[in-house]
């Protein structure tokens, strides 16, 4: 029987129940009142087009979708009450956090329900003796930063879109970021979960214990499950002490084939070393080209640049400067700046984090986040810029992570290429790209997720029998498939 117009019949639901398809709810006939009976509290719901349009799009703007509704729960009981709601009529829910994700797994892609978590965002308590810190899974990483640095700690994962992206969010994507060579991804930083599954179960294990080895660690399934396996409504976070000084310098290199050989150098000579980014001529001068305060700090141009961060619990320490003075002296770097003051060190890391927001101003771009072993970065970045010279009016952009020989390669528009031209050059680029990646012994993904972006690429980095088994956790956990559909596996 075709359902009725956001009415939800026996039927409907009946034929939900064996992955059959999910309940379309109507924007014209009152989405929320499905949920309802579930949950009475107004601000719970945005139903208007104004407020509905933000939710839509992802940061990139490249995948946009519509939804009816969106369901904005502030405890973990509503959270549970809505997904109850789905699981029973089939209602498709996209968890959102912040929206920064890069993979486009946040957006509705079918008119399906977004759940926010952004009224989710209380800092629970910071905990001394275990240094650790609970949160609700919408606090943004900004506050959360803020919030440790007034108990003189620190927050161990930081990225770009601090500023927007929230804890649920980076747990989803086991977000990576500036500061992974040191401390470790979001995985490494939870120590307690609490996940409410697709019928409403929740899983709270909000642990403290940094030893606690009692059965399966349940908390690792959701850790970079993108929302397709439970939402996450609270967690319990590892923190560090504030370091009491940072050191900044930006290397410039005169070929790009000496990157592993300064990462190598850098890592074995600072033990407090913390940060280890890089980027090529092509992306500095593309930060410096759309932003008017941001400013090459060398006199002459560079192959390549490696922004180098210690962070340490004493005061400024002096073998930070010999390192860069003996890499000056025999010649791995051609050149080198050190930050003398907060203000100069921001100067800094605006030119590698500016990157992002630079291409986006500069056109649209096929975005790639790989992993290959970082010696082999230099090949691997000759290979792409062959690949690359067969498309005309496509540039690529290298930067990234050069401590964990993560390169995010953005296959820039040129002014002669149309969009609908660039668009449709996406798979044409991407295979090859890929097909590089595995000859590297690579990873397609190293910190963003799949999201459906790459979802039907997963297959160039784990095999079928792994796939196979995330369909049957998948399976498991939300039987009807109400969680994030298409994100991650292929429908
Ligand atoms: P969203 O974008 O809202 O969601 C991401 C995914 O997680 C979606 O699949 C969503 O369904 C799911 N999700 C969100 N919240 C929950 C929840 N509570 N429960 C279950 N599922 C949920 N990433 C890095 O790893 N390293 C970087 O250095 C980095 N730098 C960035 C810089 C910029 C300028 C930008 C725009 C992005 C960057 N990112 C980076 C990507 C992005 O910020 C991260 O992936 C971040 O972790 C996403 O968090 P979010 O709250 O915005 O999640
Ligand atoms: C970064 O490290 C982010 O700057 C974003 O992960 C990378 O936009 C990108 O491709
Ligand atoms: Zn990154």
């Amino acid at each position: 029987m075709p359902e009725a117009a956001g009415i939800v019949t026996g039927e409907a639901v009946g034929v939900n129940r064996y992955f059959g398809s999910l309940l379309k709810v109507d924007k014209m006939h009152d989405p929320r009142s499905h949920f309802e009976d579930a949950i009475a509290d107004p601000a719970v719901f945005l139903d208007t087009p104004e407020e509905l349009s933000r939710y839509g799009r992802d940061w990139t703007g490249r995948f946009q979708g519509e939804t009816p509704l969106v369901l904005r729960p502030n405890s973990t009981e509503q959270v549970q009450a809505l997904l109850a709601v789905c699981h029973r009529k089939g209602i498709a829910v996209v968890p959102q956090g912040g929206n920064t994700g890069l993979v486009g797994g946040s957006v509705p892609r079918n008119g399906e329900v977004v759940l926010s978590l952004s009224r989710l965002n209380a800092i629970e308590g910071f905990d001394e003796p275990s240094a650790s810190v609970t949160v609700q899974a919408g606090t943004v990483l900004e506050t959360l930063q803020e919030f440790l640095a007034g108990k003189g700690q620190m927050f161990p994962v930081d990225l770009g879109a601090r500023g927007s992206c929230q804890i649920g969010g980076m747990i989803a994507t086991n977000a990576g970021g500036i500061k992974v060579l040191r401390y470790g991804h979001m995985r490494e930083q939870v120590l307690g979960l609490e996940v409410v599954l697709a019928d409403g179960t929740v899983l709270s294990n909000l642990n403290r214990l940094r030893k606690n080895n009692t059965g399966l660690d349940l908390k690792q399934l959701f850790i970079g499950s993108e929302g397709i396996l439970g939402v996450i409504t609270r967690a319990v976070l590892r923190c560090q002490p504030a370091p009491a000084q940072r050191q900044t310098a930006l290397l410039g290199l005169e070929r790009v084939d000496m990157l592993p050989a300064v990462l190598m150098r850098l890592r074995a000579a600072l033990a407090e070393l913390s940060s280890l980014e890089f980027f090529l001529k092509g992306a500095l001068e593309l930060v410096c080209a759309r932003f008017d305060d941001a400013r090459d700090p060398f006199a002459q141009p560079h192959a390549a640049y490696v922004l180098v961060e210690c962070e340490s619990g004493e005061p400024a320490s002096v073998r930070f400067h010999e390192v860069l003075a003996e890499a000056l002296e025999d010649g791995a770097a051609a050149d080198a700046v050190v930050a003398q003051s907060g203000a100069q060190a921001e100067a800094l890391w605006f030119l590698r984090e500016g990157i992002t927001e630079a291409i986006s101003k500069t056109g649209l771009t096929h975005k790639f986040d790989v992993t290959v072993p970082p010696g082999a970065l230099p090949l691997f970045m000759e290979g792409i810029r062959d690949l690359a010279a067969r498309f005309e009016g496509v540039r690529p952009v290298f930067y990234g992570h050069l401590g964990d020989g993560n390169l995010h390669l953005n296959m820039v528009q040129g002014a002669s290429l149309a969009d609908a031209a660039f668009r449709a050059l996406e798979e044409e680029i991407t295979e090859p790209v890929y097909a590089l990646v595995v000859d590297f012994e690579g990873s397609i993904s190293a910190e963003h997720g799949i999201g459906v972006l790459k979802r039907k690429y997963l297959g160039y980095s784990r095999t079928p029998d792994e796939i196979a088994t995330m369909r049957a956790i998948k399976a498991l956990l939300d039987p009807r498939g109400i969680l994030n559909p298409g994100a991650v596996l292929e429908p």
